[in-house]
Order: structure tokens, then C-alpha cells, then sequence
């Protein structure tokens, strides 16, 4: 059985982790297959992606039974978990998560890594880390205190409370809660609906909110205006302005 399922349908290509049986915990083939398929989603023909879990968990982070066969962690985050982190960001097009039931430890970190989240209402969002000692890391301090404050992301974190979908909902973790079945659906929708988009201009506007959140205002204002020179540059601002002005719907190719 494949480690990761990578399937496209059109311009949407999602990854499905695929180890059910332990709720899709990564272990180094599960690593190795995420790079893999995020190598894929690279191609331009690609305009959105969207990672979910299959069975009844998105991932339960790291496999704690390969976790006892490493020597040392620090290592084995640098070569594993830290690759795929980056590339999700490196990615010029939306990532969704489509979050489909337990999602703890570096599990909840790497959905958090994409861009946004939807959760089926009874997904969980378990901290998990202090549960057994360790620290978030796969990105989960980074992404978490940005997206819930500093506070609200310590005191989750520290407590190892267990969240449901609503609550992520409520806190703005996840932008929308669908029914289980409906899941699927509604992330290859919301999908197609971004695919749709000017896919350069979406993924200019994700290179932007990343700096923005280390940058000065004068840092920020320089890269506003490069990548807008650039921007405009693109076949999708051309087809973009001509369709107002004909007044008809645009049809944006991603170029
Ligand atoms: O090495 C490094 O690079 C360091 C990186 C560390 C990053 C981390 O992610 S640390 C955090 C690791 N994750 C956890 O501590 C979570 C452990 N799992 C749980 O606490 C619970 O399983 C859940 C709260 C996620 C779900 O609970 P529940 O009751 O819905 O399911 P379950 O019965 O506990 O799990 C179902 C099966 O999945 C079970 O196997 P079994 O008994 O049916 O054969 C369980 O052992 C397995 N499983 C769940 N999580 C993991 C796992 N197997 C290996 N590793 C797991 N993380």
C-alpha cells in the first residue's frame, strides 16, 4: 500500500497520507512519499492542492514506534519533517487541508503549514507534543502562534487539550466545518475554485504574507512593489483588466 495516494483531477492534485491503521502517523516512508508528491505538485499545469488523511484521522504525528529507533531527533526533524514544512511554503498555489479527523503532534503542525484549513465536524485537533514531553515543532510554534496569538497558542499547546472542530472553527484555525461525508466534496470544490483563479497572483500573494510576518513596513512596501511590477507581467492581469472593460468573466490560465 502506498504511503501517500496523489490524485488529480484537472488542475487540483490532492495527497492523501495513507497509513490508517495508525491514524496515518509519519514514519520515514511517510515522509519520504509527502516529498515526493509535494515534488509533483510543483508543476504549473497544478493550480491547487489539497491534503487530507485517509480513514478516520488526518495524521496523529510522529510514529512513536519508529520515534524510539532514532538516535538523534534533532537530525531526524531536519531531514524529514523540515524539507516538506518549506516545500508546502515554496509552493506557489494554494494548499488546503482538509482536515478529516484526528490531527495531533506534528500532524496538527503540518496542517497548519498550509495555507488554510476545513475540518469535518468531527475532526479533533490534539496538541499531543506535551502529552509525552516534547515541545511542538514541525513548524507548530511558528504557524500556531500566528494563527491564534501567542497566548491563546501557549496556553493550547502547554495544556494538551483536546479541540474539537467547532471550537478550531470559533478560534479561526479552521475556516469552515462540513459534514464527514461532505468533506471530500467541498475541499475539491473550494479547490477547483481557487485552480480557477490567476494562480500567479495567489501565489505572489502567499510569498507576501510570509515575509510580511518578519519584515519591516518598509521591507514589506519594497516586495508589495516588486512582485506587483511582476504581477503585471503575467497573460492572467492582461486577461484580467480586457475582461472588465469587454465586461465578460475572465478566464485565467495560471501564466
Ligand atoms: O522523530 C521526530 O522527528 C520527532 C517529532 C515529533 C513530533 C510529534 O508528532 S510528537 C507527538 C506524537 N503524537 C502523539 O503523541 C499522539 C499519539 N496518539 C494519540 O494520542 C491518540 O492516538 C490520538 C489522540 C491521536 C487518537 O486517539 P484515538 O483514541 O482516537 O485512537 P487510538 O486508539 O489511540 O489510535 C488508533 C491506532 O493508531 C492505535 O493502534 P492500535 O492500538 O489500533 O494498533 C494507536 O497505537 C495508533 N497510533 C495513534 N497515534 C500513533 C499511533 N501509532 C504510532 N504513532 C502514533 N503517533
Amino acid at each position: 500500500m502506498a504511503e501517500v495516494e496523489v490524485a488529480r483531477d484537472g488542475a487540483v492534485q490532492t495527497i492523501t497520507l495513507n497509513r490508517p491503521d495508525v491514524l496515518n502517523a509519519f514514519n520515514r516512508a511517510l515522509h519520504k512519499a509527502l516529498r515526493e508528491a509535494l515534488k509533483e505538485a510543483r508543476d504549473p499545469e497544478v493550480r491547487a492542492v489539497v491534503l487530507t488523511g485517509a480513514g478516520r484521522g488526518f495524521s496523529a504525528g510522529q510514529d512513536l514506534k519508529e520515534f524510539g529507533e532514532t538516535a538523534d531527533i534533532g537530525d531526524a526533524l531536519r531531514d524529514s519533517y523540515h524539507p516538506n514544512v518549506l516545500a508546502i511554503r515554496a509552493l506557489e498555489k494554494p494548499v488546503i487541508a482538509a482536515v478529516n479527523g484526528v490531527c495531533a503532534g506534528a500532524g496538527l503542525s503540518l496542517a497548519c503549514v498550509c495555507d488554510f484549513r476545513i475540518a469535518a465536524d468531527n475532526a479533533s485537533f490534539v496538541p499531543g507534543f506535551i502529552g509525552i514531553g516534547l515541545v511542538p515543532d514541525a513548524g507548530g510554534t511558528y504557524f500556531l502562534h500566528r494563527l491564534l496569538g501567542a497566548s491563546r497558542a501557549f496556553e493550547w499547546m502547554s495544556s494538551n487539550r483536546k479541540l474539537s472542530a467547532t471550537e478550531a472553527h470559533a478560534w479561526g484555525l479552521v475556516s469552515e466545518v462540513v459534514k464527514p461525508d461532505a468533506l471530500r466534496s467541498r475541499a475539491a470544490e473550494l479547490a477547483a475554485s481557487y485552480a480557477a483563479l490567476p494562480t500567479r497572483g495567489i501565489g505572489m500573494t502567499k510569498r507576501l504574507f510570509d515575509h510580511a510576518d518578519n519584515a519591516t513596513l518598509e521591507e514589506q512596501l519594497e516586495l508589495e512593489a516588486q512582485l506587483q511590477a511582476a504581477a503585471t507581467q503575467t497573460e492572467d492581469f492582461r486577461e484580467g483588466v480586457a475582461a472588465f472593460l469587454e465586461k465578460r468573466a475572465p478566464e485565467f490560465k495560471g501564466r
